[in-house]
């Protein structure tokens, strides 16, 4: 009796250690180094510290914003900028991974980042839905400059909307010091309209399939590093540019006009493997890590040397070098101005979501209509209405839109998962709620059901109102 209460105690002293241990363990876990991320074109110090637990937190978000001037896109983005920002670690960490989707997004989004060891570089584990945050945790075994990019279906339409950025991994010890660092990341895009046709330009799935690049651009946008928005350096500096390729498609031909990289890492691996080097190639979805010394003062030019893009798509940025001449370097006229074709006045444009003071006529409200689609729904339901075989339902001609009008009103509104039937074909994939007002409700349905062969009566603001108020008293 008397030894068995001993022991008794003995197990509570176990236990109560245990959980001491298990609390500490706890409270070290909370205390993960945060990364600090950094917006392009500008780079977070580089690490002085050795291999450590760390946290990443990063927010995929969509938002509408300049691609040119004058020329608004629904950008689909890690961070709210195109590219993403870039995440320096270094190797050995062992990283845990936050990604969260805001609230407002339509689509769910992940993350494939080339420098994971495992599954879809963590798109496995990644999917998540507007509003939710998905953890995932891995271990940078390998040092190298690394594209990461969304990869949710359809792939190359995530992609192409914006969702990019790089990840470096910095070598145990960390790379060579430099003077000034850059980050610097191409990508093409495919609108509805030509190059430097203004207004809001949807995404075209047509173009993108065929590789048939309208923009051509240094981080995210026409002129993202040119004139107030150039980066600067002074003359006697080493400079470091980390440049990565989006894609989706195009591979980069990057010469910088007026230097000679005096260093390349190739495709980011980290040897410092080439010297003296014109152009060199990065492919859509890698990267290469260029260094050069700048001896004179002037304007160095970023460009795709596959020169139409440089000069016709977009694809131009610039250094501004500050400091004294060294006519024995160079000598004679300095640059002429940079031709800049779309040049001129930046010209916002607003998405108007606003209600109407006087009725919209029938013809008004079609017409509106025809706007909300393309802003809303022709990403995933093509602006001809066709869909995407297997992934997208047609609208055009689709009995099952014509059969139940006000069906079609609670699937906007909610969403839609589960199998269904469109035309003889089966689907089932997930469609988010889309965040529209009555109003727009109304006229965007009016719109799909009046068009491509469509007809049927318009319903009014207060009928999707009643459709709504159903739905919530469900
Ligand atoms: C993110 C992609 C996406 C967006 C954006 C989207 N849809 Fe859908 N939609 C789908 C998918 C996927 C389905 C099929 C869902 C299923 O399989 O259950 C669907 C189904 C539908 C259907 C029923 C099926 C049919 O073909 O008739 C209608 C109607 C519809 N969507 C209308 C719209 C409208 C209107 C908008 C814009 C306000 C919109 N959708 C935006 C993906 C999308
Ligand atoms: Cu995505």
């Amino acid at each position: 009796m008397y030894s068995r209460t001993k022991l008794t105690s003995i197990h509570l002293l176990v236990i109560s250690i245990t959980i001491l241990f298990f609390r500490t363990d706890l409270t070290l876990a909370e205390q993960r180094l945060q990364v600090q991320l950094s917006y392009a074109p500008n780079v977070s110090a580089p690490l002085q510290r050795n291999p450590s637990k760390v946290r990443v937190d990063l927010e995929t978000k969509e938002v509408t914003a300049r691609l040119a001037d004058g020329v608004d896109y629904n950008f689909w983005t890690f961070g709210g900028t195109v590219p993403g920002p870039m995440i320096r670690i270094m190797e050995g960490d062992e990283v845990e991974f936050h990604l969260s989707n805001h609230p407002f997004s339509k689509m769910p989004h992940n993350i494939d980042l080339h420098a994971v060891t495992g599954p879809g570089g963590g798109a496995a584990s990644s999917l998540t839905a507007p509003g939710h945050t998905s953890t995932f945790s891995f271990k940078a075994l390998n040092a190298g400059l690394y594209v990461y990019h969304c990869a949710t279906a359809p792939v190359g339409m995530h992609i192409a909307n914006g969702m990019y950025g790089l990840i470096l991994v910095e070598p145990e010890g960390g790379l060579p010091p430099v003077d000034r660092e850059f980050y610097v990341m191409q990508s093409d895009f495919y609108t509805k309209g030509e190059y430097g046709e203004e207004g809001f330009q949807p995404f075209s799935m047509e173009k993108a399939i065929d590789e048939d690049a309208d923009y051509v651009v240094f981080n995210g946008s026409v002129g993202a590093m040119v004139g107030d928005r150039a980066v600067r350096a002074k003359v006697g500096e080493t400079i470091r540019l980390y440049v990565g390729n989006g894609g989706p498609n195009l591979v980069s031909s990057f010469h910088v006009i007026g230097e000679i990289f005096d260093t390349v890492y190739t495709e980011g691996g980290t040897l410092p493997n080439q010297q003296n080097v014109q152009s060199t190639l990065i492919p859509a979805g890698g990267s290469a890590i260029v260094e050069f010394k700048v001896e004179v003062p002037g304007t160095l030019i970023l460009v795709d040397h596959s020169i139409f893009r440089a000069f016709n798509k977009g694809a131009l940025g610039m250094i501004n070098v500050e400091g004294p001449d060294n006519s024995l370097v160079y000598s004679g006229k300095q640059a002429d101005r940079i031709y800049l074709p779309e040049g001129g006045a930046i010209q916002e444009v607003a998405v108007a979501n606003e209600e109407p003071a006087i009725p919209l006529t029938h013809e008004e409200r079609l017409q509106r209509g025809q706007r909300i689609y393309e802003q809303n729904c022709a990403a995933c339901h093509q602006m001809e209405g066709k869909g995407i075989s297997g992934v997208f339902p047609p609208l055009a001609n689709s009995d099952y839109l014509m059969q139940d009008l006000p069906r079609a009103v609670r699937v906007v509104i909610s969403g839609l998962t589960g199998e269904i039937d469109v035309n003889g074909k089966k689907y089932n994939n997930i469609m988010p709620s889309q965040r529209l007002n009555d109003h727009d409700i109304s006229n965007v349905i009016g719109y799909i059901t009046n068009t491509w062969g469509n007809q049927a009566e318009l319903l009014s603001a207060a009928e999707v109102a009643e459709i709504r108020a159903a739905l919530a008293n469900h």
